[in-house]
């Protein structure tokens, strides 16, 4: 009878202490949003992959938040690069009451966003979306984590200018909110250079065919082409350029096209040769902890590394260091502490300026050797 009784009260303690600990566990959901479905998808898939690896990172910490342990979960939503889509998520997520957000990928979508996030109060940091206005609405927890396409565009147009010492330039852009912007940055830049712009085009973020648009540049003579917009374009027209005879061509544009996807998608063609790009921070070999962390990444996700985990991971980091600072996941709580970070990331020493934009962010001009991205500086 007493070892009966001896049993149960085990068991109840047993159950007690297991229901007390469930209760002790708070769960932290980090929101993230790109597109992981339709052309873009390989972008997003890398973002969505660099989300992962910090939360999985976060877990093996241990972390406790507020007096509890603390568990990380991941709410990733698919925008599919388009701006309802992306605002459709960012509602989601709102109503889900996630704790913050990283995302979205592309301008288009992420400016929308910016407008829910901010009015449902919930931390947001772009790891990859370049157009200076998303930081200009005054919103007070929109956060960039890298340089924005006045730097990108400019950067191109003064390499163009003094390096490649160009005198004529066609621009395209595919009219979304970060092929417009940054190839408006580079012409103004580039004309204040002494650059003529020879000729002006517009295509879409779905097109695949550029040939009468290439053949009416063609007809200007130009040195150098700038395309606003992103890989899953600029892979064919660089096939384009080559079938017009475009050989001695340059191609530039921002962080969109440079990918290692671009190679693939310029199926073999030499004009990739002429490629220069730019993007909003270092290379991994400059980055702070840029090699390790590529080789943690490639170990875990071969063969699909683009342009901008690294800084999916940081900024996954920067929200929950802010956190850990407040000793609250509370977004009203820990949001505003996210200006004072002073966080030693995998992509650079993370500060941020009052607007939310990064502190003193890199760039790096890149080209394409032997099919193989490289940077130039
Ligand atoms: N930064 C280029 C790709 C994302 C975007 O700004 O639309």
């Amino acid at each position: 009878m007493q070892a009966k009784l001896t049993a149960v009260m085990a068991a109840a303690t047993l159950l007690a202490a297991a229901g007390a600990s469930a209760q002790d566990v708070q769960t932290i959901r980090i929101g993230h949003v790109g597109p992981v479905s339709g052309a873009q998808a390989h972008y997003g898939k890398d973002n969505e992959n660099g989300a992962r690896m910090a939360i999985a990172e976060l877990n093996s910490q241990n972390l406790t938040i507020g007096g509890k342990k603390v568990k990380f979960e991941l709410v990733a939503e698919d925008d599919a690069a388009d701006p309802k889509q992306g605002t459709a998520a960012a509602q989601k997520l709102c109503d889900a009451k996630v704790n913050g957000v990283i995302g979205h990928l592309n301008s288009g979508t992420t400016i929308p966003a910016s407008k829910i996030y901010n009015d449902c109060g919930i931390p947001q940091i772009t790891p990859a979306s370049t157009n200076p206005t998303y930081t200009q609405a005054g919103y007070k927890m929109a956060f960039r984590l890298l340089a924005n396409d006045n730097a990108l565009g400019a950067g191109l147009a003064l390499h163009a200018a003094n390096n490649l010492k160009l005198k004529k330039i066609a621009i395209i852009d595919d009219r979304t909110a970060y092929g417009q912007g940054v190839a408006e940055v580079f012409k103004k830049t580039a004309q204040a250079r002494g650059i003529e712009i020879v000729d002006q085009q517009f295509t879409t973020d779905k097109a695949t065919d550029f040939m009468a648009i290439l053949t009416s540049i063609k007809s200007k003579a130009p040195d150098g082409v700038f395309y606003g917009g992103m890989d899953p374009q600029a892979g064919p027209m660089l096939r384009q350029m080559e079938q017009l005879g475009m050989s001695k061509v340059n191609l530039f544009g921002g962080d969109g096209i440079c990918t290692a996807k671009l190679a693939e998608l310029s199926g073999g063609a030499k004009t990739l040769g002429n490629v220069v790009c730019a993007e909003g921070g270092a290379s991994l070999g400059k980055m702070p902890g840029g090699k390790e962390w590529k080789a943690k990444y490639d170990a875990k996700y071969p063969g699909e590394y683009q342009v901008y985990a690294p800084y999916v991971y940081d900024a996954t980091m920067v929200l929950v260091e802010a956190m850990k600072r407040a000793d609250s996941a509370d977004p009203k709580v820990y949001g505003p502490k996210i200006h004072e970070t002073n966080y030693t990331g995998v992509t650079a020493q993370v500060a941020f300026e009052k607007d939310g934009e990064l502190k003193n962010p890199a760039m790096t001009l890149y080209v394409y050797k032997d099919g193989k991205k490289s940077p130039l500086n």
